[in-house]
């Protein structure tokens, strides 16, 4: 794993541990469930977070409460999405689904508090109080992309896709809006801790839109078992084929890279953001 990246995890990790303390004894099943499924997975929504605040100056620790935030808010979007009702899985991060340890119940409430908790740890936090602003705006970032004009919305869309044959347009905004959405929200969420300009913050709204796209073809492509007979139908390898797929992954990937350039020439140093999306790409070829 890159250092950088593993760095950031375990601080995450650590400040999600803090957080999620199991003192509250009087709810200690819903922490219990809520610690199952927040403390893991790979963090890398809320590295971005980290890396775009150190990028334009800002402290990780500064940012923390809002990688925090990011990953609370993905921790109860996969406990939901495994629930019977939607997707129906029984595994996650490699160990049985909330909902199997935990019973559905307290899989649904763990999510909702996940949810409410990413809202806490911004409003509760020193970064908030030292600099309100920024943290207003954080919040305005998070609650938008993670509802229903962001990734709810993009699940609803999803679900429906799920059952009928999609077109290339419709998956695109599904995608834009399931996935892209909360990887903007962490990279425009280090952007405000740092207080970066307007220009900026658009071009790396621009670099998480590559980045979240890339990231999301190249999961169904991972996913795809090379049967396109029993492949799901709203899958990007379904609707547009393995090499276009590949083809479509990679012209992201390279977008996203001209956007590195662009913030080098402007005397930053975006070198980790190179580097995750080199992963991608080594992530797709594993394939
Ligand atoms: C149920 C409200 C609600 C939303 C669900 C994000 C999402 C929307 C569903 C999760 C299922 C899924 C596969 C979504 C696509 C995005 C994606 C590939 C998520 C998994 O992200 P990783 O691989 O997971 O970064 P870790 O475990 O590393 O955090």
């Amino acid at each position: 794993m890159l250092a950088f990246l593993e760095n950031d995890k375990n601080l995450i990790d650590s400040a999600m541990s803090t957080a999620l303390a199991s003192e509250y004894s009087e709810y200690s099943k819903i922490i219990e469930a809520m610690r199952y499924s927040a403390l893991g997975g790979k963090r890398l929504r809320g590295v971005l977070t980290l890396e775009f605040a150190e990028m334009f100056g800002c402290d990780k620790s500064t940012a923390l409460p809002y990688a925090v935030a990011v990953e609370c808010i993905q921790a109860y979007s996969l406990i939901h999405d495994d629930l019977p009702c939607m997707d129906d899985d029984d595994m996650r991060r490699g160990k049985p689904s909330c909902h199997i340890a935990f019973g559905e119940a307290n899989a649904l409430l763990a999510g909702d508090a996940l949810l409410t908790h990413a809202f806490s740890s911004i409003s509760e936090s020193e970064s908030a109080k030292s600099n309100p602003e920024r943290a207003i705006k954080a919040v305005k970032i998070l609650s938008e992309l993670a509802g229903f004009r962001g990734m709810v919305g993009g699940q609803v869309l999803d679900l429906e896709a799920a059952e009928k044959e999609v077109d290339g347009k419709t998956l695109f905004l599904i995608h834009k809006l399931k996935t892209v959405a909360l990887i903007k929200s962490s990279v425009l969420m280090g952007c405000y801790a740092a207080g970066a300009d307007e220009n900026l913050c658009d071009l790396c709204e621009k670099y998480a839109e590559n980045f979240g796209h890339a990231f999301q073809i190249i999961d169904d492509i991972l996913d795809f078992d090379g049967n396109y007979d029993t492949c799901e139908l709203n899958s990007y390898v379904k609707v547009h084929g393995l090499e276009k797929a590949r083809e479509d992954a990679g012209a992201q990937i390279e977008s996203g890279k001209k956007i590195l350039s662009e913030l080098k020439n402007k005397g930053y140093n975006p070198e980790n953001f190179d580097m995750l999306l080199d992963y991608l790409t080594e992530r797709m070829n594993r394939k």
